[in-house]
């Protein structure tokens, strides 16, 4: 039967192109590092909001928000340090595919953060992913239709009720 949960063993497909070491060392990295990256975060996601979530699986050591390097706002990312390769396993397992802000998270091992490591390097300043994107997910696909619709219901009662004033002015006016 299929497991709700993500194996921990297994390893996502993503290679951190800056990695300089060998594919051997990066799968090792990958295999006793404490670090997680969480991607497909809200860009409104506090660092509060992520602390309260991941720390549910362990004590946190350190934690950094993905930022856009232009912008210095977040991009929807982040890292996750704990003290403990359990605690990281544990992430990996069940808070994978948590909903935070409506989003779905995404939660991966990583080699390790190192400075520089919070900026999206894509060429908007923002993630890589976001400029090749064309499966946008529900909330950022949905939200505008949502403000459109909502913003064109009120145009409709603002204008049903100027001409109903204006037809009760008419009246007035006549009497
Ligand atoms: N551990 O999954 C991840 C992960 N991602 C996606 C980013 N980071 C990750 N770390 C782990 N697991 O420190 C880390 C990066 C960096 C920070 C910001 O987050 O190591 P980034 O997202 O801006 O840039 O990184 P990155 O990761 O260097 O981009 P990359 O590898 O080129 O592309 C990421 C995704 O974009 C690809 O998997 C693919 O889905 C899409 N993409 C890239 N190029 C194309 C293309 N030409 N065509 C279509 N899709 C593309």
């Amino acid at each position: 039967m299929a497991s709700l949960f993500k194996d921990p063993t297994k390893l996502s497909a993503y290679r951190d192109r800056r990695f300089s070491g060998m594919q051997e060392e990066y799968e090792e990295a990958l295999l006793t590092s404490t670090t997680i990256y969480v991607g497909n975060m809200s860009f409104y996601t506090t660092e509060e909001q992520v602390y309260e979530l991941f720390s549910r699986a362990g004590e946190i050591k350190k934690m950094v928000m993905g930022l856009d390097k232009n912008s210095k706002t977040p991009c929807g990312f982040c890292f996750v340090m704990y003290y403990s390769r359990e605690d990281a396993e544990d992430t990996v397992k069940y808070i994978s595919g948590t909903i935070l802000d409506d989003r779905p998270i995404r939660v991966d091992f990583d080699w390790g953060f190192q400075e520089g490591r919070q900026w999206g390097r894509g060429r908007s300043g923002g993630q890589v992913r976001d400029e090749y994107r064309t499966d946008y997910d529900p909330d950022i696909l949905f939200t505008p239709f949502f403000n459109y619709t909502i913003e064109f219901v009120q145009l409709y009662c603002f204008v049903v009720l100027c001409l109903s004033l204006g037809g009760y002015g008419k009246i007035v006016q006549k009497e």
